[in-house]
């Protein structure tokens, strides 16, 4: 396995020393590692992985110097633009490290949602042009891939990618962790929140644990979960996804349960659905200032304030609680107000280790959620 401390050495010692991008569940050792030793100015965890493409060519352009890019290779996606119209050697060709964590990779069991992007993922880099190597996890192997990198980052003026398998760094453990203020768990508000929601209300859930606790409390309360929408991939989208329902059910109650970091990476969201003018639109925001799900990397999200974002993108009412009792006082105005409406519920980091996962396949989540939704209109 790959020391984390001794690749980071390896970057550094070649002058590569500055960071953006979204961490992944399969960097998470080498991202945190990155996070406790790199100053907050030069390792930046951006909203999205395309962000952190053109916040690396702003440094590139500012100092000559090319920066890394860490992402789960579900992030690629939101590369593809910058990547082939700003950093592409036929426009601006910028030299950047990509360091694509390998979710899916053949061969090895993963999630539904990670299936087809580990398939595609070298073929999408092939696509749009950016050479690519697996990292060896091996020390010297891995240095003398860097030292191919950054020739071939080099000599053409242009990104290189690094994917990274599965178990590639050996543990590190991140000590900065977000220190949350709250004592309230995130399950715990998604429990209070299902509790008070009227029986007919459908739920979009977003992408990683805040999904699997949906799917946990409704087992918990022998409740069915056809009206709940787990995204399990696509994160930054349920808010959306719950627009497009919301739309075309006027008299639905519908209610998008979202993660800070989720809302951050497609923030833009937050317009398209205070001018829609959808009345029956609830949108929960879960902060916890946290990747939570992907081990615990710092978002900006208690730096922000959510509900004045969401009152500036018109909204027509917005509350912030930070404790069930809190929660429990707004609930009246949230429910009785007609949407959209936003709440953010401060909460505590972390998750429970038996988590579970839903058993169905999303295939089988999605006819029973379209059934529900048919059964109450
Ligand atoms: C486009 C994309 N980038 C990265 C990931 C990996 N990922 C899954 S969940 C997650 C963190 C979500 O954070 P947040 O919305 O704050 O919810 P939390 O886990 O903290 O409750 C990340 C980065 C992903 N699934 N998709």
């Amino acid at each position: 396995m790959l020391d984390c401390q001794a690749f980071y050495e390896v970057l550094q010692s070649r002058g590569v020393d500055f960071y953006a991008g979204v961490p992944d569940s399969l960097l998470k050792d080498f991202c945190a590692y990155v996070t406790d030793h790199t100053p907050p100015e030069r390792n930046v965890i951006t909203a999205n992985e395309g962000s952190a493409v053109a916040l690396a060519s702003g440094y590139y352009l500012g100092t000559g110097k090319p920066g890394v890019v860490y992402m789960q290779n579900s992030g690629l996606g939101n590369t593809v633009n910058p990547l082939t119209s700003l950093a592409d050697v036929k426009v601006y060709g910028i030299p950047m490290l990509l360091v694509v964590g390998w979710r899916g990779e053949p061969g090895k069991k993963d999630e539904p949602q990670h299936v087809t992007m580990g398939v595609v993922t070298t073929g999408v880099l092939d696509a749009i042009g950016v050479p690519w190597e697996v990292l060896p996890d091996e020390q010297d192997a891995a240095a003398a891939a860097v030292e191919r990198a950054l020739a071939a980052m080099t000599e053409r003026s242009a990104p290189y990618a690094l994917v990274v398998r599965d178990k590639t760094f050996s543990p590190y453990k991140l000590k900065n962790k977000t220190k949350s203020p709250y004592e309230m768990t995130r399950e715990a508000a998604i429990r209070a929140v299902i509790e008070r929601l009227p029986s007919d209300a459908l739920i979009v859930s977003t992408t990683g644990k805040p999904s699997r606790e949906v799917f946990e409390v409704r087992v918990q309360r022998g409740e069915p979960h056809d009206r709940d929408f787990l995204t399990v991939g696509s994160m930054g989208h349920s808010s959306q996804i719950a627009l497009g329902i919301a739309m075309q059910h006027p008299m639905r109650p519908i209610t998008c349960l979202d993660g800070d970091g989720a809302v951050l990476m497609h923030m833009g969201g937050l317009a398209t659905i205070g001018v829609s003018g959808a009345t029956n639109y609830r949108h929960i925001v879960v902060n916890n200032g946290a990747h939570d799900s992907v081990g615990g990397q710092p978002t900006c999200a208690f730096g922000i304030d959510i509900a004045k974002v969401a009152l500036a993108c018109g909204y027509k009412a917005a509350w912030s609680v930070s404790s069930e009792e809190e929660l429990a006082s707004v609930w009246a105005d949230f429910s009785a107000t007609p949407g959209p409406v936003l709440l953010e519920v401060r909460v505590a980091i972390g998750a429970r280790d038996d988590l579970g996962r839903p058993k169905q396949s999303p295939a089988d989540l999605k006819v029973a959620f379209m059934g529900a939704i048919k059964a109450g209109a």
